[in-house]
């Protein structure tokens, strides 16, 4: 009776700890050292604010253990930051499964109307902390999912393939695209030759490579991009069956791109701009989501769909030949507390799957499943980082390891080993199927037979890039032949310049790699020696590239931001009265910009100034009756017009970014005072307050920004 008795204690004990929302597990960790008497770290209280010293003008004591203690914690401050991907941030939210799932895994997240919390951190490769989040890059996107059944990781990336396809390159790729070992630069990017070499000598990785050089590689923050686990990954329900699948998180509000002379400006003038983004989003309850879709393949046992190899993550399966399923959806909706306990410290893992999600033999994930963990453990110093409040798991932890530097728990007993009969851990179930055909791991059996070598990865490495070129339209490929331009103009070994040309983009597309090469002084291929689509027709667009216009034709503007220019007397209280109701009603904020900030003579309250921001920083602008310069008639006298220059940057740096643009009254005047014609350019529009705006918000939930505007290669070239 007793035993029973204890028994549903510990059940119960089990349960409780089973059912800890990730929340309140995270508020037994916070401390608010605010209002509270200063101590040390051994709890003694002090006042650190002024040294000990011998005398007024006398020299420091090294008894002064208090400030001693407090500098050496300070000098112990660093963590070394993550060999990759270094540069991130992120956010709590939730996963809801939409349905019961069960018929293909038993993976618990996926079970009927579950929700789990998340955390998700977003990043960017090669940069270092301290460097820029929208230069061109592969972003990260990385959720931790802390579920019933344990943490489960789906660590992905923001285009859907990879630069190699074995794990044995990765050191080689990360090392080539930082910066040049001899050097110290660049930092943050690929535009260099020992990145060019490599991507000569790999040519498995041009297709993602063009991913990356296209206006994906740019995305404007990371509320529009999407993740993708890449990998091909399999799915084992509880009767053992295996059904393959590649996973994506498909943005609610759309994909949106930067051009890339914004993208370099808005790097440099606020280098955190995707994380203020993120952060004041949430903040605001403007809740980022992503529905979370699978493509599934049958598991037969060759691991090829249609002629398309699965384990090679170089290559992706169109949507259109393999629809997705939806199969939940995620929210960000918390920020995080604490900048180096939350996003620094999270450590992710492809390996960290709960039952029901398994792996298959891809060379590169392979690699993948050992590195995660190893790397953490020199990060945190310690094989315990699994048990920082971040990382640790909702589910109970009951294992053998022990110790290590660190070490947070006190475990009981003197048992340290399983199986034992000194009151130790006891294994799980070895059968967990229904007819009990599973040994422990729950995967079902395969049979593995093969010559043991060392194999290359061989497949058509040019023909996916090919399709990709073609599926952009005139403007789209401009971007993506300028971007070449940009980083084979950055390396300085012009042979490795001509062989990228001759030997990559040639095998691509002849008018590509010819248009390349005449931008940057190299020797153009000869025409037709390479396949060519001159047509430029879109042919296949898989759905999962943002940049064809027929690709989400009414996109959400929540989140975004307009600029308003004004002066001091020509934008009314009674404009800002009518714009207002309609920006809030599709979540779009805005910025009155001027000479100053503070109270404009119109009573409208001016929150920047042409010092503190730029035209980068808005998704449109609206020109607010300013009047630029002195020789228009309509100027008031008693107007303080705006400096012309200022005004004219500003409103054609946002012209020639393709952004649209809206004038009241007489803002007309301002855009003709600087040649933009009013009437004929597309994407500017005149008008009352109200339709102006809601002109611009039409254009802001279109699919792109208006590339008319942007020159194109004179088509002789090819
Ligand atoms: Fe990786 C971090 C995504 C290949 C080794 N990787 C890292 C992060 C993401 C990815 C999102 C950041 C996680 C975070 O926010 O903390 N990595 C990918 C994807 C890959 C990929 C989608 C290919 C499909 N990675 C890859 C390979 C290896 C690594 C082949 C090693 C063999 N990745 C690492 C790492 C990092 C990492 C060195 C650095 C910090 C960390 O793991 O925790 O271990």
């Amino acid at each position: 009776m007793l035993k029973l008795l204890l028994l549903s204690l510990l059940s119960a004990t089990f349960h409780a700890q089973a059912q800890i929302p990730k929340p309140n597990q995270l508020q037994d960790a916070r401390v608010n050292t605010g209002g509270h008497v200063e101590t040390t770290d051994t709890g003694v209280e002090d006042n650190s604010a002024n040294s000990l010293r011998a005398g007024p003008r006398g020299y420091n004591l090294l008894e002064d253990t208090t400030v001693r203690k407090k500098i050496f914690h300070f000098d112990h401050e660093r963590a070394p930051e993550r060999v990759v991907h270094a540069l991130g941030h992120g956010a709590y939210g939730t996963f809801e499964s939409y349905g019961d799932w069960s018929n293909l895994t038993s993976a618990c997240w996926l079970g009927a109307g579950t929700k789990s919390d998340v955390f998700t951190r977003f990043s960017v490769v090669v940069a270092s902390n301290g460097g820029s989040e929208s230069g061109r890059d592969t972003h990260g996107f990385a959720t931790k999912i802390y579920s019933q059944c344990g943490n489960h990781d789906l660590v992905g990336n923001h285009v859907p393939s990879f630069f190699i396809n074995d794990g044995a390159d990765f050191p080689d790729l990360i090392h080539a695209v930082k910066f040049e070992a001899d050097k110290g630069f660049p930092t943050g990017g690929s535009a260099h030759t020992t990145a060019y070499d490599f991507f000569t000598q790999h040519t498995e990785g041009t297709f993602q490579l063009m991913n990356v050089l296209s206006d994906l590689g740019i995305p404007r923050d990371v509320r529009h991009i999407s993740g993708n686990g890449v990998h091909t990954f399999r799915f084992i329900n509880a009767a053992g069956k295996s059904t393959l699948f590649k996973w994506y998180w498909k943005p609610m509000l759309g994909h949106r791109a930067l051009v890339y002379d914004e993208a370099t400006k808005i790097a440099g003038k606020n280098n955190n701009f995707q994380r203020v983004d993120l952060y004041n989003n949430i903040a605001a309850g403007i809740y980022p989501e992503w529905e979370f879709l699978v493509q599934l393949f049958p598991d037969d046992g060759t691991y090829m769909w249609n002629g398309i190899d699965l384990v090679d993550p170089t290559i992706v399966i169109p949507f259109e030949m393999n629809p997705p399923m939806t199969l939940g959806k995620m929210t960000l909706n918390k920020n995080p507390t604490n900048f180096f306990a939350e996003p620094e410290s999270i450590s992710f893992a492809p390996s960290n799957v709960v039952k029901g999600i398994s792996f298959v033999p891809d060379p590169l994930l392979q690699w993948r499943l050992m590195s995660y963990d190893d790397t953490a453990s020199h990060r945190h110093n310690s094989p315990n980082g699994y048990l920082l409040p971040v990382n640790k798991a909702i589910a109970p932890i009951n294992n053998n390891y022990r110790d290590g530097y660190m070490q947070p728990l006190l475990f009981e007993g003197a048992s340290t080993s399983s199986p034992d009969n000194v009151g130790g851990v006891i294994g799980a179930s070895l059968n967990n199927t229904a007819n009990g055909t599973l040994p422990y791991t729950g995967i079902p059996p395969e049979i593995v037979d093969g010559a043991i070598g060392r194999y290359p990865n061989l497949h058509d490495s040019f023909g996916q890039a090919r399709t990709f070129w073609a599926t952009l339209d005139k403007y789209a490929q401009q971007h993506t032949v300028d971007a070449y331009r940009f980083e084979l103009g950055h390396v300085s070994d012009a042979g490795v310049q001509q062989r990228y040309i001759d030997n990559i983009l040639n095998k691509v597309d002849n008018c590509l790699a010819r248009r390349v090469a005449m931008g940057i002084g190299a020797s153009l291929p000869a025409i037709d020696s390479g396949p060519s689509n001159k047509t430029n027709t879109t042919a296949i667009v898989p759905s999962f590239y943002p940049l064809a216009p027929s690709f989400e034709p009414k996109k959400s503007n929540a989140g975004l931001v307009i600029g308003i220019l004004a002066d001091d007397v020509r934008f009314s209280t009674t404009n800002l009265a009518d714009l207002l109701p309609i920006l809030s009603a599709q979540q779009v904020s805005y910025e009155v910009v001027s000479t100053h900030i503070g109270p404009l003579k119109t009573g409208v309250y001016s929150n920047q100034s042409f010092v503190t921001t730029s035209s980068v920083f808005y998704d449109a602008i609206i020109v607010g009756g300013v009047v630029a310069g002195t020789s228009n008639s309509s100027i008031d006298a008693t107007a303080n017009p705006l400096a012309l220059f200022e005004v004219e940057q500003f409103i054609q740096e946002a012209y020639g970014h393709g952004k649209a643009i809206a004038a009241l009254g007489t803002g007309v005047a301002t855009l003709q005072a600087i040649n933009v014609d009013v009437d004929s350019s597309i994407g500017v529009y005149q008008g009352t307050a109200s339709s102006a705006v809601t002109d611009v918000l039409n254009a802001l939930s279109g699919p792109v920004r208006f590339p008319q505007r942007f020159p194109v290669d004179d088509p002789s070239i090819c």
